[in-house]
Formats: structure tokens, sequence, C-alpha cells
């Protein structure tokens, strides 16, 4: 059985979501793109033989489709989800769910008035062998209980026009996300910290900032976020714990002895880090939606890392603690 998939946006994430879909996802076909730029969702749409849309609508309500992927823009991501939940479509949208608190209530609303879930959310890291293997450790429970997660989210560089802000809802969001699904608690305030801007980062980026996350039972979590490191991507936890600590990503890759010296690799991108991530992300979602369920990160999830991104970004701008207060959790996502 396979399952025919509309792919929204033939942006960078969009053709690398078409080419792994298209190259080695087992039962998946991608049966149409969009684009606003639609030459470019022809060049995808004649590379694997689907049709291309100027229009994500009209790609959702094309009758071949049968499950929708959204790489279009964080912006237009409400309105793409809430026409695939219209549609009775299941829908993987790339974080965020939507930029806005506000933005993702209306989709958790009309989620929640289904008779099951429809959305994921694509927290890719959930999917990683590390990940999983530190939320294990955690699981198993042998070190104690989790007391402090210390995160290290480092870039090498980024695109122009990335912007201060966009280290929390762009980059910082993951380390929302996996301190959410690690510990298995909400975040209940965030405090933003500037430290002295790198002079190799582009004039007026804050560039690293130090974001404190407190969760609902007192871990206190800090995520570097820094997004102009120069020597490669860098994505390192240590969980401590009363009697032990969970760590991922010292030392990442093969570690060679020789000659005195020890040396190892550091990833290029997150494409690199995390590729067999998008993979298994990719796998599980098809396979679960050709079984009849979706059980990836949900629009809660969405939701959640959104509303503590708003409260972290409100204290970069204002500075301060700001207590993050979430809505009621629906049935649903229980
Ligand atoms: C990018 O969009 C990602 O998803 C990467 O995981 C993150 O490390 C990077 O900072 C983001 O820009």
């Amino acid at each position: 059985m396979t399952l025919r998939i509309g792919v929204v946006g033939t942006g960078q994430m969009g053709r690398y979501h078409v080419e792994r879909l298209a190259g080695g996802v087992p039962d998946a076909e991608v049966v149409a793109v969009s684009d606003v730029y639609v030459e470019g969702a022809k060049q995808v749409a004649e590379q694997v033989g689907a049709r291309a849309y100027a229009d994500g609508h009209e790609l959702v309500a094309d009758d071949q489709v049968e499950a929708v992927l959204i790489a279009s823009p964080g912006f237009t991501h409400e309105e793409f989800t809430l026409a695939c939940l219209a549609a009775d479509k299941p829908v993987l949208c790339e974080k965020p769910l939507a930029p806005t608190i506000d933005a993702c209530l209306r989709v958790l609303e009309a989620e929640a008035a289904k008779p099951r879930r429809l959305i994921q959310v694509g927290f890719m890291r959930r999917y990683d062998d590390g990940f999983r293997a530190m939320k294990a450790a955690v699981d198993e429970g042998g070190v104690g209980r989790p007391l402090l997660l210390h995160c290290r989210h480092r870039n090498p560089s980024v695109p122009p026009g990335f912007t201060s802000d966009m280290m929390i809802t762009d980059s910082v969001v993951h380390d929302i996300d996996v301190t959410r699904w690690l510990l298995g608690q909400e975040i209940v305030a965030a405090t933003v910290f500037k430290a002295r801007p790198s002079s190799l980062a582009p004039e007026g980026l804050q560039d690293p900032q130090m974001v404190l996350l407190e969760t609902a039972d007192g871990v206190l979590v800090d995520v570097e976020s820094f997004v102009t490191c120069q020597f490669g991507y860098d994505i390192r936890y240590e969980l401590v714990a009363e009697a032990g600590t969970v760590a991922l990503g010292e030392q990442p890759g093969v570690q060679v002895r020789h000659q005195g010296q020890h040396h190892g690799p550091i990833p290029a991108d997150y494409k690199e880090r995390f590729g067999a991530a998008y993979q298994r992300e990719l796998e599980e979602w098809v396979s679960g939606v050709l079984r009849g369920e979706v059980v990836g990160p949900s629009a809660w999830d969405g939701y959640a890392t959104t509303a503590v991104a708003e409260a972290a970004v409100e204290s970069l701008t204002k500075g301060g603690r700001v207590a993050v207060e979430l809505a009621e959790r629906p049935a649903l996502y229980a």
C-alpha cells in the first residue's frame, strides 16, 4: 500500500523532504508539490513526476493527495494545517506549528473537534538515536530524578536576515521541545540573558544567547544558542540527576588517537547531524498514517513550544523572567 503525499513549499526544507520521500521512504509517493514560486515547484515536480501547483490550497484539495507535508514559511502553517483538517487529511507540519500562540490555539481548537489526531509537528530530534537513548536512560531511572539540563545548540553560521528573535523561534524551539519530551513536564518560565555579541556575528545579531527554562517540577534548563560559532554544528546535552548524569554529543562520531593527538568529526550542519532522524521521522509518519494513526509530536506540543518561545522572545526584548501559562489541555492530547 502506498501513501500519496503532497508537499507544500519547495524551498530548502521542502526539497529536502521531497528527495527523501521520493528516494527512500518505503510506501511513500510524492504526487503533488506547491509553491508560490511556481517555477520552483515545477522543477521539483518534474524531478519526481508530480503535479505542480502555485497554491497550496489546490494541492490540499487534490483528491489524489492523501496526506500533506507542510514545509512552507511558518506564517503560512496555520492556514494550511486548517485546510488539511477541513479536508480530513493527515498532515506533517514543519516547525513551528504556527508562530503565535493565538494561531496555535485556533489550530488546536479545530483539531480537538476531530475524532482523531491528524496533525504531527516536525520536531525531528525525537527520532534521533542519541536523543532516544538519552530519554531511555532518563526513563529507566538509574540516575535518579533529573535536577538540571545543560543544552548547547551551536550553528556554524546563519543565512542573511536571520534575527535575534529567530535564534529562539527557529533554533531554540528544538531544545524547548526536547526539554518537554525528555523530562515529561511543561515549562513554566523563560529568562533570556544576552552575552557579549560575537564580533564574527552579523551586525545587530544578539549572538550568543543563554535561555534559562524552568520546568513545572523545578528542573532548571540552560540553553546556549550560538548561531555563528564558526567551527561546526555542535549539539551537546548533559542531564544532571540526583545520582548521575546522562550526556550526549560530547565527542560526536569516531574519535581517532594517533601520535599523541586525538581528533574526531564535527557535523557541518543540522542536515548532516540529523539526517537519520529526518529519515526515521518520515518513515514512522508514513507507516503510522497507513495504519490510520498519527502518533508523533502533536499540535499540543507545537502550541506549548510556541508559548515558551513567545515568552523567551519577550524576555529577550524586555528583560527579566517571563511566566508561561498554557491553556487547558484538550482530551485529544491526554
Ligand atoms: C534549523 O531550522 C533547524 O531546524 C536546526 O535544527 C537548528 O539547529 C537551526 O538553528 C535552525 O535554523
